[in-house]
């Protein structure tokens, strides 16, 4: 059975990778799943057929047979346990990947995005420039923290698995706003995820979305 996923008819990042189907694309790529994208609007978003799949109204989504997710975290957690490749089988490093998953998602995003949305939505506020530098300390906090766990090793924890493909998606996200430059081993973490053939391939899917629509 072939899942499809939702992604954006026009995202806004003109096909960066920045939205949230740019992880789950990557997650079928690495475990060689094979999938079909349905593309929505922003108006469709909010319609009745998709929020009885997704209850906020967003991407991504998956639809599996008679199964249907949302929220990122969990289609690539269910994608993981499917298929072999993203989850070590042994129990406790199992359990660690997806330590990692949720850090990636609450611990470290967050901060991330609110830093995002501060200076995309909020830089015209007089109140703009005291904020950023509280949001800033806050995305620091948690960067100086992974930077010193992550050290000279090449992933997390051992093997890459599905902790790094969400720590990576994560932080790719900040890569163009300069935050990592900081951090010279985050940054050649953050390469080496690029530079999976499964990566490669979920970037040239979702660019090809910008691209078509440019075309017509
Ligand atoms: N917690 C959810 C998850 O992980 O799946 C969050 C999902 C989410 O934020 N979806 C966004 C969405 O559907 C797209 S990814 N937004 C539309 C809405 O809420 O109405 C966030 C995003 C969007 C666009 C860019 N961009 O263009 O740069 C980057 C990130």
């Amino acid at each position: 059975m072939i899942p499809t996923i939702t992604a954006f008819e026009q995202s806004p990042d003109r096909g960066k990778g920045q939205a949230r189907d740019m992880r789950v694309r990557w997650a079928l790529e690495e475990v060689n799943q094979p999938y079909a994208v349905r593309l929505v609007s922003f108006r469709e978003m909010k319609e009745p057929a998709h929020l009885a799949l997704h209850p906020f109204g967003q991407i991504p989504t998956y639809e599996e047979g008679g199964l249907a997710l949302f929220e990122s975290g969990a289609i690539v957690l269910h994608i993981a346990e499917r298929h072999a490749g993203l989850l070590p089988n042994e129990p406790d490093a199992r359990a660690r990947a997806i330590t990692w998953m949720f850090a990636a998602l609450s611990t470290v995003e967050p901060p991330l995005v609110e830093l995002e949305a501060a200076t995309l939505l909020e830089h015209d506020k007089p109140w703009y420039r005291q904020r950023l530098l509280l949001l800033e300390e806050r995305a620091r906090t948690r960067l100086d923290s992974l930077s010193r766990r992550l050290g000279a090793a090449q992933w997390l924890d051992g093997d890459f698995t599905a902790g790094d493909l969400m720590m990576i998606g994560v932080l790719f996200r900040s890569k163009e706003s300069g935050i990592l430059n900081a951090y010279p081993n985050l940054s050649a973490y953050v390469a080496r995820g690029e530079a999976r053939p499964a990566f490669k391939r979920a970037f040239a899917a979702q660019l090809a979305v910008f691209t078509d629509t440019q075309r017509q």
